[in-house]
C-alpha cells in the first residue's frame, strides 16, 4: 500500500524570466527549484503554498494559479509525494535568501535544467505555456526516471 504526502511548489513567472531557488539543505539540495514544501495539518494546499513561498523567497502574491499535480514515487520508499504546482505572475517584496533557498532570476531561455530535478524538463514548458497537467514520475534515486506519464487536463 502506498500512502501519499502533500507538497506544494510555486513558480513565479514574469514575461521574460522565472524565479528559482537554490535548495541549500534537505531534499533536493544542490538543485534549482520552485519554492514549496510540506502541507501542514490544518492548512489548505494553497495556504501552504503561500507560506512556503514567503518563508523561502520573501515574496507574497495576490493570485496563485493552479497549474498541475504530479505524483512522485521513489523506489524503496512507500510514501508517494503528491506535489501541487502553482504559478504566480505578480508578486510583492524583494527576493530574499533564506536558510533553505537562495533565489535567483533566470531568463526563460536559460532555465538551468541540468541542475534541476530531471522531471522539470517535461512539465516546466507546460507551466510557461499556461497548460494544466497531471503527471506521475517513478524515480530511482534523484537522477533516474524509470517510468513517467504526463497529460494535459482541463482542470487541476
Ligand atoms: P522541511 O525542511 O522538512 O521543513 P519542507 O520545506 O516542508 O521541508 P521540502 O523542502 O522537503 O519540504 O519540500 C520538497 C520540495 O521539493 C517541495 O516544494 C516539492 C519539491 N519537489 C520534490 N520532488 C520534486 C521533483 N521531482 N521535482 C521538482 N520538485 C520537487 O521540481
Amino acid at each position: 500500500m502506498h500512502t501519499s504526502r502533500l507538497f506544494t511548489l510555486v513558480l513565479v513567472v514574469q514575461p521574460s524570466r522565472v524565479l528559482l531557488g537554490m535548495k541549500k539543505r534537505g531534499f533536493g539540495a544542490g538543485l534549482w527549484n520552485g519554492f514549496g514544501g510540506k502541507v501542514q495539518p490544518g492548512e489548505s494546499i494553497e495556504e501552504a503554498a503561500r507560506r512556503e513561498l514567503l518563508e523561502e523567497s520573501g515574496l507574497t502574491v495576490d493570485t496563485l494559479q493552479k497549474m498541475g499535480q504530479i505524483t512522485f514515487e521513489f523506489v524503496g520508499n512507500s510514501e508517494l509525494m503528491d506535489v501541487h504546482i502553482f504559478r504566480a505572475d505578480h508578486f510583492h517584496g524583494e527576493p530574499t535568501e533564506s536558510e533553505e533557498m537562495r533565489p535567483q532570476w533566470f531568463q526563460l531561455d536559460e532555465v538551468p535544467f541540468h541542475r534541476m530535478w530531471p522531471d522539470d524538463s517535461y512539465w516546466f514548458p507546460l507551466v510557461l505555456q499556461r497548460k494544466l497537467f497531471r503527471g506521475y514520475f517513478k524515480f530511482q534515486g534523484q537522477d533516474t526516471i524509470l517510468e513517467h506519464s504526463l497529460k494535459e487536463v482541463e482542470e487541476v
